[in-house]
């Protein structure tokens, strides 16, 4: 801890003195030999969740991976085990492997679980295809999926994102299978499914680019005030949080969003971070990113509300931009052979305060 101290007064000194950025690089790159205390164990301190998303691949193989894991955050999202798609094959079938590995490693290293992800437009079991549901017949198997995935998990997943990304960039709603089959009064009923199935588990609204301000957020600012004013069972909202040092988000935007889901009683969790750097992981863009980590971890920590960051995967190794975007990025707080990164010390940083 002592040494930890030392980190935190010597990099406050430069923040104070206004360094330059070349100052701040030097600091944040050379920062990495001068800790010996995990983010985990700054987290417990302030009561804090610190999170990555869990491919089951390198959980299995990767003996590093794991050890980084455990050591470093105290609660994980399975990236993609517990997905619809992923958890039936076949109508009527579940295979949990995957997910109850996941799951037991956290057990087993004391870690919370936040479910991911109950009804989505992506990543729909294959049976999904080419099928024509009656409304009353999606309704039926939206709720036997909720009771089955939530209820197997009771006690040991005790938070889901329960809707993700039912909203367009523009406000309007998505144009989903739910939304088309059963109309909009499927995020209510996807609700209270989860909530009848474990009423002790805390549920979510989840989505991207959603976490300034503007007609995204507003369109979800107005369903869960609506959800509350109907006392669905809702309790906070997630900001995924893809970034990119291009377009960093609009802090003070941000702050003001979580404000007023404040003002809801709703909480914010930041579910999904990453912050791309566009092939061009030198020195500088690096410092650049661990700033936008830096502000994000302090308003969340800021807000009453807010107490929870998790990123989207634990390396750059594991990273879903590279593959998605077909280029090559370092988006997350470790590097391909598991160092951390300045992004890393800035949260670090923050967290310790
Ligand atoms: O990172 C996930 C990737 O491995 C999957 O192929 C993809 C499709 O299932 O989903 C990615 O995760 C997404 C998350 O589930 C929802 N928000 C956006 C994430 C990045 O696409």
């Amino acid at each position: 801890m002592l040494v930890l101290s030392i980190f935190v007064y010597k990099y406050q000194g430069i923040s104070q003195e206004k360094s330059t950025i070349n100052e701040e690089v030097d600091y944040l790159v050379n920062a990495r030999s001068s800790t010996n205390v995990t983010l985990r164990q700054l987290a417990q301190k302030s009561q804090m969740k610190i999170g990555t998303s869990v491919l089951i691949e390198p959980l299995r193989k990767d003996a590093k991976y794991r050890e980084v894991l455990a050591r470093e955050f105290n609660t994980l999202t399975p990236e993609n085990a517990m997905k619809f798609g992923k958890l039936s094959q076949e109508r009527g079938n579940y295979n949990f492997a995957d997910a109850d590995d996941i799951v037991a490693f956290a057990q087993d290293h004391q870690m919370q679980v936040h479910g991911h992800t109950l009804v989505w437009y992506r990543n729909l079991p294959n049976w999904f295809k080419d099928r024509q549901f009656s409304r009353q017949e999606l309704m039926d198997i939206l709720q036997k999926h909720i009771y089955t995935v939530v209820g197997r998990y009771q006690g040991k997943v005790n938070s889901w994102d329960v809707v993700n990304e039912a909203v367009n960039k523009d406000g309007s709603f998505r144009d989903s299978i739910w939304l088309k089959t059963i109309g909009s009064e499927y995020i209510e009923m996807a609700f209270r499914w989860a909530h009848e199935a474990n009423p002790n588990a805390r549920l979510f609204y989840n989505d991207f680019e959603a976490e300034d301000l503007g007609k995204k957020s507003d369109t979800i600012y107005n369903l869960v005030k609506e959800l509350r004013r109907k006392n669905v069972p809702i309790h906070g909202v997630g900001f995924q949080m893809h970034t990119s040092i291009k377009k960093p988000p609009n802090y003070a935007e941000v702050a003001a969003n979580i404000r007023r889901l404040n003002e809801l009683k709703l909480e914010v969790k930041i579910t999904e971070m990453d912050v791309k750097i566009h092939n061009q992981p030198v020195a500088v863009t690096l410092a650049e990113q661990a700033k936008v980590y830096e502000n994000i971890t302090r308003i969340c920590l800021a807000a009453p509300n807010c107490n929870t960051l998790t990123t989207w995967g634990l390396s750059d190794r594991f990273s879903w931009i590279p593959i998605f975007y077909k280029s090559p990025d370092a988006p997350l707080l470790f590097d391909q052979n598991y160092q951390p990164k300045p992004a890393y010390y800035a949260v670090a940083k923050i967290v310790a305060r």
